[in-house]
């Protein structure tokens, strides 16, 4: 039962020296029941165990299927009625689900849990679970609208604990800290569906009342897949460029007028890592054989002997129509493949090649293998990947922002800058660019975009899968479902799965 595992992970949660306090709730908040007043941050998390979470997991979260997020959303703008039952799901139904992503992170163990940035990921979770949870019924539109002003905050102040959880579950791995990495795979799986389900319904009610042509709240009815792809090209080329000084062509092909209902954002992030990785392992290739014909034609760094780079094989796009209402992106690159050691080990969150060969070196200054070193997120650290056992070369640090990330999702190419600009960040683009507009993330090294790609993609029914000749390149078959035709099971957050 719940209790029974609260308990037998308190058990290792309880300091010895007494420096963990398994303290109760000291919570500091306005006594009037006012939403305006339950400002972010007017409840402070200090406690690890609380009952009162495990009582809100305990309670059966609403499952909503995407025909009912269809046909509910179809005319909400103009029916203030739907737009607060909207909102009163909402209040239901968040407090719950971060209940059970709070009991998951109570249970890993201790030593995992007080690491700061895991402290912080849990602090901001208790955060807006208590400040949510007594939001006082949605009544009036009035309150509607104070409520999304909350709901706002709390997805900012949400958007940069993807990486908080990263580093921190990075850091424990290189610790030799946590258990298996198949129980780490799991436990990332469902703190990032959960985020995505959490985002899904805030989003949606949050864009519920906005009246867009094509749009029911953030499900564009008809969206353009070559122009999702024409957009993630035209991104990941420009970082490519900016990382290595070099990027290959990307061809596109395939019936040029598909259009399915999805959520852009969704589909924008997918594209872009599948983009970045197909890239990367190109030009890296492209590296490797210039270095090697340089050393044949009489000794590398030698300007004398210096051999033009060669010519990049383009990356091939094809939009495949399929069965039974899916469509499939298929992304060929011939970029030297994944060898057969790491076929398996490529969907563990935080596994990266990153830094494994010299073809790694990076053009730009502001790139994710270059810098200075540090702990603290100034540069490279040397690393265990979180589900590998070997060591990597990643860059450290929580890198993402929320501002940024909203920026960076409307920043797109002038075809499709428009539509995007009112896309929800979601907080995907945190993996996408930091602060000062660059990541040190830009073109890979977090090890997160082939396993949470897949999460996005099973999310709505669909699936990401690779195909890959070692030595040659990878076939990336990115399986979208028609989300009319499919009956989405929503992906409920499971009871903590620890
Ligand atoms: P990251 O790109 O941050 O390293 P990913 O999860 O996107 O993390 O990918 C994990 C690893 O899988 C990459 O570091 C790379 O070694 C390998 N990989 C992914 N896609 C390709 C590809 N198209 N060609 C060769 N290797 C790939
Ligand atoms: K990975
Ligand atoms: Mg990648």
């Amino acid at each position: 039962s719940i209790a029974h595992r609260i308990i037998s992970g308190l058990g290792s949660a309880v300091d010895s020296s007494g420096a963990w306090r398994c303290a109760r709730q000291s919570l500091h908040v306005g006594s009037t029941a006012s939403c305006a007043e339950f400002q972010l941050n007017t409840v402070r998390a200090e406690s690890f165990y609380d009952s009162t979470v495990e009582k809100y997991a305990a309670q059966d979260v609403e499952v909503l299927s995407l025909r009912q997020m269809l046909s509910f959303g179809r005319n909400a703008w103009n029916d203030p009625d739907k737009v607060l039952k909207s909102a009163r799901y909402v209040q239901r139904e968040l407090p719950k689900r971060l209940a059970r992503r709070l009991l998951d992170l109570q249970l890993l163990p201790y030593i995992v849990v007080t690491n700061p940035h895991i402290k912080k990921v849990y602090n901001q979770y208790y955060i807006s679970f208590e400040t949510l949870r007594r939001v006082p019924t949605i009544r009036t539109l009035e309150e509607n609208q104070d409520f999304c002003q909350l709901l706002r905050q709390h997805l900012d102040s949400h958007a940069p604990m993807l990486d908080s959880l990263a580093t921190g579950l990075r850091e424990c791995k290189s610790k030799e800290l946590v258990g298996s990495c198949l129980r780490m795979d799991s436990f990332f799986d469902s703190m990032l569906r959960s985020r995505i389900s959490r985002r899904v319904i805030a989003e949606q009610h949050l864009h519920i009342n906005n009246k867009r042509p094509a749009f029911i709240g953030i499900i564009c009815t008809d969206l353009d897949v070559h122009d999702s792809i024409d957009f993630a090209v035209q991104k990941t080329k420009q970082v490519c460029m900016e990382t290595y000084g070099t990027a290959p062509d990307v061809v596109v092909s395939g019936d040029p007028h598909v259009t399915i209902p999805y959520i852009p954002a969704h589909l924008d992030y997918m594209l872009y890592e599948l983009l970045k990785n197909a890239m990367r392992a190109v030009v890296e290739q492209g590296r490797a054989q210039q270095a090697a014909r340089q050393a044949q034609a009489g000794g590398a760094g030698n300007p004398a002997f210096s051999c033009p780079p060669p010519k990049l094989p383009p990356v091939h796009v094809r939009v495949c129509p399929g069965l039974n209402g899916t469509l499939t992106v298929r992304i060929t690159d011939q970029g030297g493949g994944i060898a057969e050691e790491f076929i398996d080990k490529v969907w563990s969150y935080g596994f990266t090649t990153i830094g494994r060969s010299a073809a790694a070196s990076t053009h730009s200054s502001s790139s994710s293998t270059s810098g200075s070193g540090g702990k603290d997120g100034v540069g490279p650290d040397v690393v265990e990947g979180l589900g590998s056992g070997m060591v990597q070369q990643v860059a450290a640090g929580a890198g993402g922002s929320g501002s940024a990330a909203t920026a960076s999702s409307g920043g797109g190419g002038s075809s499709t800058g428009g539509r995007r600009q009112q896309q929800p960040g979601g907080g995907l683009q945190v993996l996408m660019r930091g602060p000062g507009g660059h990541s040190r993330y830009q073109m890979a090294g977090l090890g997160f975009g082939l396993p949470l790609s897949r999460l996005y993609a099973r999310y709505f029914g669909g699936d990401l899968r690779l195909q890959t000749i070692p030595g040659y390149g990878v076939d990336a078959y990115l399986t979208l479902r028609r989300l009319e035709e499919h009956e989405w099971e929503e992906h409920v957050d499971e009871p903590s799965t620890l």
